[in-house]
C-alpha cells in the first residue's frame, strides 16, 4: 500500500516565504499547492512555488560533486572531491596567504538555513577580508542607512501594509517580485485590501509595471533620480512645519535641523526637470503623505541600485519621519523577529552604533560595509597583482557571472584563478569556472526557517519546516558541506569531523550569550545549555536555530519563560505561529550611541552636496541619442537560476529590450527585430519589444539571462538563453557610501541592426 502524506514547507525561492502543502506518496512528491492554513500566507503561492518539485527532479541538478579535469567537468565521489578541495586550497594558502582566498555569497543563501548559520563559520575559517556577496548588487544601501540612523543594519523599517491607508512605492514591483525587505506573502492581495478600505497606492517607476497599473497614480520618474524626488518631498514637508515631530517622535530624534538645512536646495521646482516629476505633483504627494491618517513610503531595488542608493534609502525614512509615520501603526514599523537579529540583540535603546570603512579594498580603496567589499570590485581584485591578490574563490549560492556588473570582465578574471570552488546545484555560467562543484541536496531535502527574511516581515511570525524528503545515502547536507569546507580552509584536513565544527559554532554562540547581560541566559552554565540543546540528537542549523529561538524576544529562555517558544513548539505547529501585528518599538529598538535616531549622519549630509552637484548636470532632454537602461523582473523568473525549469520558461521570450513607441520610431526600430545595445563596457543584441509602458528615453532588459555560454549543463535554460544584461552594466559606477552597484540608469546607445 502506498503511503500518502501532506507536509508543509516554507517556499525558499523569494522573500515572501509562502507556506506550501506538499503531497508525498511514498518518497515521491506528487503535488505542491499553497498551504491554506499557513498563518502568514494563507494559501497564497505564485507560479514558482509549486516548481520545487520540478527543481528536485531536474535531471541537470547535480547530485554528486564535479571536478574539472582538462577543462571538462567530471562527476566524482565526495571523498575525491574533498581531496581536490584540500589540495587546491592548501596550495593557494601556502603560496599566497589567506588574503588570496576570496568569497562570494549569493542570494539563495539568505533563504537557506545551512548557509545562514554556517557561511559565517566558513568566512571565519578562511580568515580573509576579500569578502563579497550579492548584497552589493541589491539591498546594502538600505542596511547602511538603517545602521547609521538606528544603530543596526538589521533595523529596517517596513511598511505596515495591512494597516496603512497610503502607500508610496519607489523602485519596487511586488506584483512580479512579491516584495523585498518587506516580507509579505501575497503582497498584491495586501495592496488590494488597502485599496478596498479606501487607501491609495502611488508608484514611482520609469516603467508602468503591473504594480503601477494597479496604482491610483503612476509617476514615471527618470531613472537614478529618486534621491532628488525624496529630498524634495522632505523639503516640502519641512517647509510646511514639522509640528508632528513634537508629539511622539520628536523625543527620539537628533539632527532634524541639520537635515532640514541641508535639504534647502532641493525644492520641488529645483528637481523637477531632473526627476521628470513636476513640482505641483511633488507638493501634492507630500501633502497627501502628511494628511492621510497613516502613510508609508517604501523604496526598494530601483532606489537602491543607483549612485545615490544609500542617500535615497535614508530619505525614505526621513520622509516617513517628517510625516510622523515612523514606528506608528499604518506607517513604517520595526519587526520584532522571533529568532532575534541585530535589532533585538544587545542593550535596549543604546549601542555602539554602526560604521563603514573599517577597511578598504586593495585596488580601488572602496570602504568596507557590513564586512564586505563591493561585488563590482571582485574582478579587479582577482586581476591586479600584488599582496592580497585573490588567487582562489569560493562561491556559495551565487552566480556572479550573470548577476554582477561588467560580467564579461569577471568571467575572464575567474578563468584566470588558480583554484575555485562552487557550492551549487548547477553547472552554470559561474560554476563552470570552478575546479570543484559541491552540490547541496535539493530544497525539499532540508529543513528551513527564514532566519534572515523574517527580520523584515510585516507581521511577527515563525515557521519551521522539516525536510520533506530524506537525504540520499552518503550525501552530505549543505551545512555539512560548509562545515567541511571550513575545516579544510582552517587547515584541519579532509578527515576533520564536521561534528566538531558544529559544536564549535554553537559553543561560540552560547558562550557569547551567557556572557551578555542583555540576554535571557546571562550567567547560565554554558555546558548545561549545550546539553539541553543536544538532548534530542539535534545537530547543525536546527540546533543553532533552537538556541536562537529560545534566547529571542519570544523565547522560553531555557525555562525562564516557560510559555515561550522553542523549536519543539514550532515543530508542533506545522502552519507556523503568529506572534501578531507589529508594535511600536521606539526607543527600545535603537542601538545608536546617543540612544536617538541619528538623522544627520555626516556621510549622509555630505552626500547631499554630491547630489546637489548633479542637479545641474542631469537635465538632459529625453530625445537625445543617449538612452538609459533599467532592469525588470518577471513573476516566473528568479534572478539567474530557475530558468532550467520548463514550466517557468516556456512561452513567449521574456528577455526582450522594452522601448517606448516614440523612441522606436525615432530610431527606426520595428517590432520583433533585433537591436544592438551598447554601453561603456559592452554590447548585446536583443529582440525588441515596443511598449508604451516604459518612459521615453528609457529601455529595459531583465537580468539573469544569457545561458548560451559553453561548458554549462542547463539544457532547458540554453533553449531559452536570452542575453546577459550585466554585459552592459558598469563596474565603475557605485554608490560610494555602501559600495552598491548601479544597475539601473545605465547610459546606452540603441541601434537598429541592418
Ligand atoms: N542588472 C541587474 N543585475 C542584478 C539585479 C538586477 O536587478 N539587475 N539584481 C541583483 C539582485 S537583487 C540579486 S539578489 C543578485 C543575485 O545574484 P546571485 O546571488 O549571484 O545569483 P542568483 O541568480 O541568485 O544565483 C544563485 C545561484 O545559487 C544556486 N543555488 C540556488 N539555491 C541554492 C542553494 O540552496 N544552495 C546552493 N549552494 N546554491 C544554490 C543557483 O544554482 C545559482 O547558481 O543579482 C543581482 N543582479
Ligand atoms: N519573480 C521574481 N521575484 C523576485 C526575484 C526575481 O528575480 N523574480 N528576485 C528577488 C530578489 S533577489 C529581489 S532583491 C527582489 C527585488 O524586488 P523589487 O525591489 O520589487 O525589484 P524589481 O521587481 O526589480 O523592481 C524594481 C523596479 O524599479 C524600477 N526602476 C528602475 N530604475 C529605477 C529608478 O531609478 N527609480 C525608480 N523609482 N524605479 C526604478 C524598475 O523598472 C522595476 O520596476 O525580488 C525578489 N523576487
Ligand atoms: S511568492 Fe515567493 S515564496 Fe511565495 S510561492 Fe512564489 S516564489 Fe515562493
Ligand atoms: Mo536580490
Amino acid at each position: 500500500m502506498s503511503n500518502k502524506r501532506v507536509v508543509t514547507r516554507t517556499c525558499p525561492l523569494c522573500e515572501a516565504g509562502c507556506g506550501l502543502a506538499i503531497t508525498v506518496v511514498d518518497d515521491e512528491v506528487t503535488h505542491i499547492r499553497g498551504d491554506l492554513d499557513d498563518v502568514f500566507s494563507k494559501g497564497f503561492i505564485c507560479p514558482k512555488g509549486s516548481t520545487l518539485k520540478q527543481l528536485h527532479y531536474d535531471p541537470d541538478r547535480l547530485r554528486m560533486p564535479m571536478v574539472k579535469r582538462n577543462g571538462v567537468h567530471q562527476q566524482v565521489s565526495w571523498a575525491e572531491a574533498w581531496h581536490v578541495v584540500a589540495e587546491g586550497l592548501t596550495s593557494v594558502i601556502n603560496s599566497h596567504g589567506r588574503e588570496s582566498i576570496g568569497t562570494y555569497l549569493g542570494n539563495p543563501g539568505a533563504h537557506n538555513l545551512s548557509a545562514l548559520t554556517f557561511n559565517r563559520v566558513l568566512l571565519q575559517a578562511i580568515g580573509s577580508r576579500q569578502r563579497f556577496s550579492a548584497s552589493t548588487v541589491d539591498q546594502i544601501p538600505k542596511q547602511v542607512s538603517s545602521g547609521l540612523l538606528f544603530g543596526s543594519a538589521s533595523s529596517v523599517p517596513v511598511p505596515d501594509l495591512d494597516r496603512t491607508q497610503y502607500l508610496l512605492i519607489l523602485g519596487a514591483n511586488p506584483y512580479e517580485s512579491n516584495g523585498s525587505l518587506c516580507t509579505a506573502p501575497d503582497f498584491p492581495g495586501r495592496i488590494e485590501a488597502m485599496q478596498s478600505r479606501g487607501g491609495k497606492l502611488v508608484v514611482v517607476d520609469p516603467r508602468k509595471t503591473r504594480t503601477a497599473a494597479q496604482a491610483e497614480e503612476w509617476l514615471p520618474i527618470r531613472p537614478g533620480t529618486d534621491a532628488f524626488f525624496l529630498a524634495a518631498l522632505a523639503n516640502t514637508l519641512a517647509e510646511g512645519g514639522l509640528q508632528v515631530l513634537d508629539e511622539r517622535l520628536g523625543a527620539y530624534l537628533a539632527g532634524v535641523d541639520e537635515v532640514v538645512a541641508a535639504l534647502a536646495p532641493f525644492t520641488p521646482e529645483a528637481v523637477a526637470s531632473t526627476t521628470g516629476i513636476d513640482a505641483r505633483t511633488t507638493r501634492r504627494i507630500a501633502g497627501e503623505l502628511r494628511d492621510s491618517g497613516s502613510a508609508a513610503v517604501y523604496g526598494r531595488l530601483g532606489t537602491c541600485t543607483s549612485s545615490f542608493g544609500t542617500t535615497a534609502s535614508w530619505l525614505v525614512d526621513v520622509v516617513n519621519i517628517f510625516t510622523g509615520n515612523l514606528d506608528r501603526v499604518g506607517g513604517a514599523m520595526f519587526p520584532l523577529p522571533v529568532a532575534g537579529s541585530g535589532n533585538t540583540r544587545g542593550q535596549s535603546g543604546v549601542g555602539k552604533g554602526f560604521r563603514t570603512g573599517r577597511g578598504f579594498s586593495r585596488v580601488s580603496r572602496h570602504p568596507e560595509a557590513l564586512g564586505e567589499y563591493p561585488a563590482a570590485a571582485m574582478a579587479e581584485e582577482i586581476e591586479t597583482p600584488g599582496d592580497g591578490q585573490i588567487r582562489a574563490m569560493i562561491v556559495v549560492c551565487g552566480n556572479p557571472v550573470l548577476s554582477t556588473p561588467n560580467s564579461d570582465r569577471l568571467a575572464k578574471a575567474m578563468d584566470d584563478l588558480e583554484f575555485m570552488v562552487s557550492v551549487d546545484m548547477y553547472l552554470n555560467e559561474t560554476s563552470k569556472f570552478a575546479d570543484v562543484i559541491l552540490p547541496p541536496p535539493s530544497q525539499l531535502q532540508r529543513s528551513h526557517y527564514d532566519l534572515a527574511l523574517l527580520t523584515f516581515a510585516v507581521r511577527n511570525v515563525a515557521n519551521y519546516s522539516e525536510p520533506v524528503l530524506p537525504l540520499a545515502p552518503d550525501t552530505p547536507d549543505e551545512w555539512e558541506i560548509l562545515a567541511k569546507l571550513s575545516a579544510i580552509a582552517a587547515g584541519m584536513g579532509v578527515d576533520a569531523d564536521v561534528g566538531n565544527v558544529d559544536d564549535l559554532a554553537l559553543g561560540t554562540l552560547v558562550q557569547g550569550a551567557t556572557k551578555d547581560s542583555s540576554t535571557n541566559v546571562y550567567g547560565r552554565d554554558e555546558q548545561e545549555l549545550v546539553a539541553e540543546l543536544s538532548k534530542s540528537g539535534r545537530r547543525g542549523p536546527d540546533r543553532i536555530l533552537d538556541f536562537m529561538l529560545r534566547i529571542g524576544p519570544f523565547g522560553d529562555g531555557f525555562g525562564s519563560s516557560p510559555d515561550g517558544v522553542n523549536l519543539d513548539k514550532l515543530i508542533a505547529a506545522p502552519h507556523g505561529i503568529d506572534f501578531g501585528a507589529l508594535e511600536p518599538r521606539l526607543p527600545e529598538v535603537l542601538r545608536t550611541p546617543s540612544g536617538k535616531i541619528e538623522l544627520a549622519a555626516p556621510s549622509l549630509i555630505n552626500d547631499l552636496s554630491r547630489l546637489e552637484s548633479r542637479l545641474a548636470e542631469s537635465t538632459k532632454s529625453d530625445d537625445s541619442d543617449q538612452m538609459v537602461l533599467v532592469g525588470r523582473r518577471h513573476l516566473r523568473s528568479n534572478n539567474s537560476w530557475m530558468h532550467n525549469i520548463e514550466v517557468l520558461v516556456k512561452g513567449k521570450d521574456r528577455c526582450t529590450l522594452q522601448i517606448n513607441p516614440d523612441d522606436a520610431q525615432r530610431l527606426g526600430v520595428s517590432p520583433d527585430t533585433l537591436v544592438r545595445v551598447k554601453s561603456r563596457v559592452g554590447v548585446v543584441d536583443a529582440p525588441v519589444e515596443i511598449t508604451d509602458s516604459i518612459r521615453r528615453g528609457v529601455v529595459s532588459l531583465p537580468h539573469g539571462w544569457g545561458h548560451s555560454v559553453e561548458g554549462t549543463r542547463t539544457r532547458v535554460a540554453k533553449m531559452h538563453a536570452g542575453v546577459n544584461s550585466n554585459l552592459l552594466t558598469d563596474e565603475r559606477e557605485l554608490d560610494p557610501l555602501s559600495g552598491n552597484s548601479v544597475l539601473n540608469g545605465i547610459p546606452v546607445v540603441v541601434e537598429r541592426i541592418i
